[in-house]
């Protein structure tokens, strides 16, 4: 069986920038709902109950039609959410440094111009989706719970969620500001090590 993963801080960890009720409510209602509602699509088929979900994710092209749609938008679902707990920390914002640093600023021209363009895709993100940093620090989207690793490329080094349910407890239909908050908790460190061992 699939399972919710523990959050990594506290639900109030965050709570200058994220509230303790919306991740709350993020991690143990949504992403829950997402854990259970797989677990009962997949109920006839143990083999994907018993894959780990970043494997099942990345098998989406060859799972059983019939289980199609609940592997890309429940298993999808949590394992983005599994990643975006990690891509934020208590002790997050601030910039990177090293090697994921200097791509960055080779590739934007200044880490601030690499945040105005993620932000600006984030914010061009139609209703529900993801915005990703990729290993090749190129900027991506997703609609809904889609993800680059189910058309068999490679896991994003940062991503955030932008579904109007990750921000409009707190910020209510201004995902600007919930993106702007969102760079103060930005989990570097943790982006930095997926970076280096992707490229070196
Ligand atoms: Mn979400």
């Amino acid at each position: 069986m699939h399972k919710l993963p523990e959050l990594p801080y506290a639900y109030d960890a965050l709570g200058k920038y994220l509230s303790k009720n919306i991740m709350e409510l993020h991690h143990a209602q949504h992403h829950r709902l997402y854990v259970e509602k797989l677990n009962a699509a997949l109920a006839d088929h143990p083999e994907l109950l018993a894959m780990p979900v970043a494997d099942l994710v990345r098998s989406y092209q060859s799972v059983p039609e019939a289980v199609k749609p609940a592997v890309r938008n429940l298993a999808g679902g949590h394992y983005n959410h599994s990643l975006f707990w990690q891509w934020m920390s208590p002790d997050g914002g601030g910039e990177p440094s090293g090697p994921l640093m200097d791509g960055l600023v080779a590739r934007y021209g200044s880490f601030q111009a690499f945040v105005d363009a993620y932000t600006e895709k984030s914010l061009g993100v139609f209703g529900s989706g993801w915005s990703w940093l990729m290993p090749d620090l190129s900027i991506e989207t997703s609609p809904n719970q889609d993800t680059p690793v189910a058309e068999g490329r490679p896991e994003p080094i940062l991503g955030l969620d932008v579904w109007e349910h990750a921000y409009y407890v707190d910020f209510t239909y201004k995902r600007a500001d919930y993106v702007k908050a969102w760079w103060n908790v930005a989990n570097w460190q943790h982006a930095q090590e997926r970076y280096e061992s992707d490229t070196m």
